[in-house]
This record gives structure tokens, sequence and C-alpha cells, in this order.
């Protein structure tokens, strides 16, 4: 990287002046919690700090203790901002409402401080998803108005990936763009401007153990993206590190498809792994905006109207014609009358 490229504290004050309001300081809260983020993984393994903490999120998941330490620091660095009063987190049961910051607080932030941390023990690739709207709600219920706004309130979103280098891309609804560490400055550098999906890709990305419960139509279409032909750029080739971030950075730079489709055992309501306000809508409104496509099958993720602030979603991300496809096929096999049993 060149001593001459554009950092991310710099760009940010073009976001100020574009859109008014701090926005930018916010943007650059998250940067900035990230750096120690970045320090504390690559630390990991030597302080000893892998595993997990014996605890459970409201999801029942296992909390490593890097969840928890990245949660703080997030946490942190957006209530210094003043400018945020409601936070919704993978990691907190409940949004926190920064009551003292409720006059100046006027953005409210959904993150997911690592996601994909099921690599962790593996030293394998992990995020930061986050999510920013404008405070919305009053009086009592604002708590619950904040948290759940749909993804067409976006203001801005993206995520940070921590991998061979440290990258964090964005949008403010104006195109995606993406910045990579300069550990040496400790600054963000602009490294990915202006990032555009390929209308098609030649990879899809799904976690293929799940197959027998996916709902109707996702397994035809991965049969039919693995079926040669020539004329359609098939066989598409899998790819899947399970750690949604690196999943959709490598689709938005190189196009294809990422799903996570809603799965359910045998009896059970099928439903997506993935969450909606801290993972799903960010990564849609980032996809949609390099020029791609984010659903869930039947409907546009950014469309859909919360009704809790942990609610999962099934998801469908990447190139134009390959989420419509997949839309396709699962919409055919929606419209097949089910047999009753
Ligand atoms: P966590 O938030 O618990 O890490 O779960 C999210 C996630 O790890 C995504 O990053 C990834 O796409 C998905 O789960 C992988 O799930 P699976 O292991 O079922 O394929």
């Amino acid at each position: 990287m060149t001593g001459t490229a554009t950092t991310l504290r710099r760009h940010l004050e073009t976001v100020r002046d574009r859109q008014g309001g701090d926005l930018g300081i916010v943007l650059g809260a998250l940067a900035s919690a990230a750096i120690p983020i970045a320090r504390e993984l690559q630390r990991a393994a030597v302080d000893g700090n892998v595993g997990g903490t014996g605890t459970t999120n409201i999801q029942g998941e296992q909390q490593a203790k890097l969840d928890v330490s990245a949660n703080e620091v997030v946490v942190e660095a957006l209530t210094r901002t003043g400018l945020v009063c409601t936070l919704v987190s993978e990691e907190m049961d409940e949004p926190l409402h920064l009551v003292d910051r409720c006059e100046a607080g006027r953005y409210v932030v959904c993150f997911d401080p690592v996601d994909g941390s099921s690599n962790l023990d593996v030293n394998g690739i992990v995020g930061t998803i986050f999510s920013i709207r404008a405070r919305r709600g009053h009086g009592h219920d604002h708590v619950r108005d904040d948290a759940l706004q749909p993804g067409t309130a976006q203001l801005a979103a993206g995520y940070v990936m921590y991998g061979p280098s440290t990258v964090l891309v964005y949008t403010t609804g104006a195109g995606v763009d993406g910045f990579t560490l300069d550990v040496e400055m400790g600054e963000f550098v602009a490294s990915h401007r202006g990032i555009r999906i390929p209308r098609r890709g030649k990879t899809y990305s799904i976690n293929e153990g799940h197959a027998h419960s996916w709902e109707p139509g996702v397994a035809d279409f991965i049969e039919h993206l693995r079926q040669p032909d020539t004329a359609s750029g098939r066989p598409y080739s899998a790819r899947y590190v399970g750690s949604m971030v690196a999943d959709v950075h490598r689709t938005l730079v190189q196009g294809g498809i990422f799903l996570y489709p809603a799965v359910g055992g045998p009896g059970q309501r099928k439903a997506g792994k993935l969450r909606l306000q801290y993972e799903a809508a960010p990564m849609a409104f980032v996809i949609e905006q390099a020029g791609g496509r984010g659903s869930t099958g039947h409907e546009r993720i950014q469309d859909i109207a919360p009704v809790a602030w942990h609610q999962r979603v099934a998801v469908m991300l990447g190139s134009t014609d390959d989420v419509a496809l997949a839309e396709r096929f699962v919409g055919d096999a929606r419209s097949i009358p089910v047999a009753s049993a």
C-alpha cells in the first residue's frame, strides 16, 4: 500500500459533508474498534484467549471469550461518540439503551462483534458486521421502535473481515467501498473503491451438510448449478468457509451466490439461522449497493419488518442473476402442493 492512499479517516469526512449529521463519526468509531479487535484476534492463542466463557447467549449458543471482549470494545467505542442511543448486539439479550446519551444520540447500531466465531478455534476468518439506523422511537417504547426498524431504514452498513489482512467494507447507500488496515500506520486505507458485484458468478456457497433439511427448491437449485452447461457457465464451484463475512466478501468481489436457507428437522418449523438485524439486513444493503440482490428466496431481505431483535431469516445474497434463479427454484417448489401425510 502506498503512503499516498486515502485513509478511511479522511474519507469519512466526505461522508459527513455528503450526508450531513455525524454518521462519519459513528463509522469511524466502528473502524477504531476493529483495530484492537484485530489485534486481540491475532494474539488470542498466545494470550490464552481462545475458547468459550462457559456462558451462552440468548440464542443458546456458546459464547467465545473473544465474542464477549469484542462486544465490550464495540459498545465502548460507540458509547464514546455520544451519538448512539440504542445498541443491538448478538451478544446482548436485550438492546442496550444508553439513557444518558439519548438527548444527543441520533443513531441506533445493530452489530455482531465476532461473526463466524466457530472459526476462532481453528484460526479461521471471522468478522464484525454492523448496521446503522436513525433513532426513531420516542417516549416509553423508543428502544423497541429503534431496534425493530427494517433494513430499508439503514443509513449505513458494512463489515470488517479479519483475514490475512483486516478489511472494512461499507456503504452509506452511495456504492460500496473497501479499506484495508495498514498495521504499521494504524489506519485503514482505501483499497477497494466502488465495488461492483458481477451480474453472474461461478461459485455457490452453502453448508451442504444441511441438504436433508433445506426448504424445497434449494436442493434442485444447487443440483442445477452442478450440472455442466458451457453456455451458462456451469458447473459452478463450491466454496464455503462457514463464516458469513468471508463467504459474502468473496461473493461480493467475485460474484456467485451465498445461501443460508431455511432449515429444520422433521416436524420442525423451518427457519433460517442468520439474524436479520445484524447479519442479513446489513449484508443485503452492501450487496444491493454493489449491484447484487439480497433475498430470503421469497422476499427482499431489506423489506422485512422485524418483530424481534434476534429474529432469524433465510438468506440468499449475491449476483443478481444467480439470486433471481434461486428465487425461481424455491418459488416454483412452494407452488407445488404438498401431499398431506
Ligand atoms: P455465529 O454468529 O454464531 O458465529 O453464527 C453465524 C455463522 O457463523 C455465520 O457466520 C455463518 O455463515 C454460519 O453461521 C455458519 O453456520 P453453519 O456452521 O451452520 O454452516
